[in-house]
């Protein structure tokens, strides 16, 4: 209630509810009854142990998401349902620091629009991928140098690969002998944490302003219309590799299953759902991709779910400080679908590749 008071907001407070499937911030849906009806707003305590410097994070997203409805309004779209919308605290600010220290912001909330975490229906793939290419086009001339790196090394494979290394050794809560087959799926593949920041740090692959958490629930789906309106969680919009925003929309969306399915069998890359990502995001992205990113759209999927499962494994043999968990082995669960992903990639890699070259 104190957070709630120091917020402007329209209305008599009526209800606050934990709300959707985020693993990082702590989500509120907050309910007013207003003349016209009731209103909502998302409340959201930032993840401080992830985001050690809120205050520039909420500069990024601020500046972000200004610059979003200054494009949306010349393309004559709504800004209030096509971009985060932040409300200020009571003194102009766009966050509160609470008495213990933690940091809170409050968004609109986008009404009749659906997150999802499995794919219902192609479309609504598809659709996203149009949005998520887009978005990067719209923030193509952002000037990147203005952009705080919320999480340095974020997708940096090598440094993943290298700090999962160091979780094995100090295998700080005893849980290292129970993973030996998942260590070594990693360790057997150490050459392909190199890949893109080999070619990055050579210079053969652009930096663009990028997402970075582009999975399916991080993208707003009308009710109505079926369209992707919104892209959210801008918490790492940050300088990065195209070719990672596409591979972790695949990671998460052209699965068969849940991102935590215990039952492996039900887990698989639906290459007509990748090929559906492709067309969209290739789309989406209105001729901006170089050849070599073209080239490049399938590893970047083997990579960041190669990625997402290092940090899941490294998050599990550290005590899982990192990923928010709802049950025992909750993080062992979602390591394991991701490397059943990546063997499924690795072995229909020439399939993924025809699939680019149709739509290039
Ligand atoms: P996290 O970083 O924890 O994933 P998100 O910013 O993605 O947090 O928010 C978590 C969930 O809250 C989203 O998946 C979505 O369901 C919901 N959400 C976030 N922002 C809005 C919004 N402006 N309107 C409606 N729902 C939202
Ligand atoms: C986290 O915040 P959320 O739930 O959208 C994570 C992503 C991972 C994803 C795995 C800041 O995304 O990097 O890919 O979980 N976000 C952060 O589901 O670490
Ligand atoms: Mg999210």
């Amino acid at each position: 209630m104190e957070v709630i008071s120091k917020f402007d907001f329209h209305g008599i407070f009526e209800e606050c509810i934990p709300f959707g499937s985020g693993h990082i911030n702590d989500t509120f849906r907050l309910t007013f009854r207003t003349d016209a009806g009731v209103k909502h707003y998302i409340l959201q305590r930032m993840n401080k142990n992830v985001f050690t410097k809120p205050e520039e994070l909420m500069e990024n997203v601020s500046n972000v998401t200004k610059w979003l409805k200054k494009k949306i309004l010349e393309y004559g779209g709504d800004v209030e349902r096509e971009t985060l919308n932040l409300v200020n605290d009571k003194d102009g600010n766009p966050y509160y620091k609470d008495r213990s220290g933690e940091y809170w912001r409050v968004y609109l909330f986008i009404e009749n629009a659906t997150c999802f975490d499995l794919v219902e229906s192609d479309n609504d793939f598809y659709q996203s991928a149009v949005a998520f290419g887009h978005f990067q086009r719209l923030l193509a001339d952002y000037p990147a140098e203005t952009l705080h790196e919320t999480i340095v090394d974020f997708h940096n494979t090598v440094d993943r690969f290298q700090k999962f290394q160091e979780a094995v050794k100090a295998d700080v809560c005893g849980r290292r002998d129970k993973v030996q087959e998942e260590i070594q799926f990693v360790l057997d593949r150490e050459g392909l944490a190199h890949t893109l920041c080999d070619l990055q740090a050579e210079g053969k692959i652009p930096l663009r302003v990028t997402h970075n958490d582009t999975k399916l629930n991080n993208i707003m789906i009308d009710d109505h219309t079926g369209k992707a309106i919104c892209v959210i969680d801008l918490d790492t919009v940050m300088p990065g590799l195209s070719v990672n925003d596409f591979g972790d929309s695949i990671r998460f969306g052209a699965s068969t299953a849940q991102e935590d399915e215990q039952d492996l069998s039900k887990v698989s890359l639906d290459l007509h759902l990748y090929e559906t990502y492709v067309k969209g995001f290739i789309e989406g992205c209105g001729g901006a991709l170089t050849d070599i990113e073209l080239e490049m759209l399938p590893m970047g999927a083997i990579l960041m779910t190669f990625e997402c499962g290092i940090r899941f494994l490294t998050d599990y043999l550290e005590g899982d400080h990192y990923f928010k968990i709802h049950r025992e082995d909750h993080n062992l669960d979602r390591t394991r679908t991701q490397f059943k992903l990546v063997k499924e990639m690795e072995e229909k890699l020439p399939q993924m590749k025809a699939i680019v070259e149709k739509y290039k």
